[in-house]
């Protein structure tokens, strides 16, 4: 690891890797972004209007009062030789044109799910199925919201038994880390089969 990972990138890396954090609108996106980003992160963020009440649903998020207009950035070592560059979407469906080029080169993403509203995600999940972009799924648990059993999770979105899913803290570093290594490794084996 570089004495300034908040700077540079350690001269051990060997392997960078275009990391897409994606799921609908309010789900923690920017936050998870934030909460790994060892430099610091671009936001672009807008101030929710009224006119937004119409198309968001902000009930499940009162205190939320931006939203992401662009990408969010951020950079993490995940060992001392992979880089990951982490480009968070915008969840609202009128930057939907935005998409092929946010996921375009990606390795993989990461979609987070509120429980609160998984019928939310299926859009995210298709979209991604189309695009042939490899993803794993976490559960931002917000507090208050329902456990769901994670195999009613998996049932819910009609997750393969392959792709990975667990549950996240979007605003705990340590959580996410855990996230981003459980998407990595199934990356890491899918690009390993012959
Ligand atoms: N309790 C709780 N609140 C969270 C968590 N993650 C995010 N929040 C809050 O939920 C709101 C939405 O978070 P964002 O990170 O802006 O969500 P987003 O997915 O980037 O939203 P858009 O870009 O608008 O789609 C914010 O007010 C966060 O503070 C979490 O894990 N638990
Ligand atoms: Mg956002």
């Amino acid at each position: 690891m570089p004495d300034r990972p908040d700077r540079f990138v350690a001269a051990t890396v060997t392997a960078t890797a275009k990391i897409v954090v994606a799921g609908a609108f309010g789900v923690g996106k920017t936050t998870f972004v934030g909460s790994v980003s060892e430099v610091q992160p671009v936001h672009m963020e807008e101030t929710i209007t009224r006119a937004s009440e119409l198309v968001d649903d902000l009930d499940r998020t009162p205190q939320k009062a931006t939203t992401t207009v662009g990408v969010d950035f951020g950079r993490k070592h995940l060992s001392d030789d992979l880089v990951l560059y982490l480009f968070g979407t915008p969840g609202q469906a009128r930057f939907r044109f935005l998409w092929e080029e946010l996921v375009f080169g990606a390795l993989g993403a990461l979609v987070l799910v509120d429980p609160r509203d998984l019928d939310a995600s299926h859009e995210i999940l298709t979209l991604l199925e189309e695009a042939g972009v490899a993803y794993a799924v976490a559960v931002n648990q917000f507090d208050g919201a329902p456990h769901y059993p994670l195999t009613e999770i998996r049932e819910a979105l009609a997750l393969d038994g392959h792709t990975p899913l667990g549950v996240c803290d979007a605003r705990q570093r340590a959580s996410c880390m855990q996230a981003l290594i459980q998407l990595t490794e199934y990356l890491a084996n899918l690009e390993s089969r012959p």
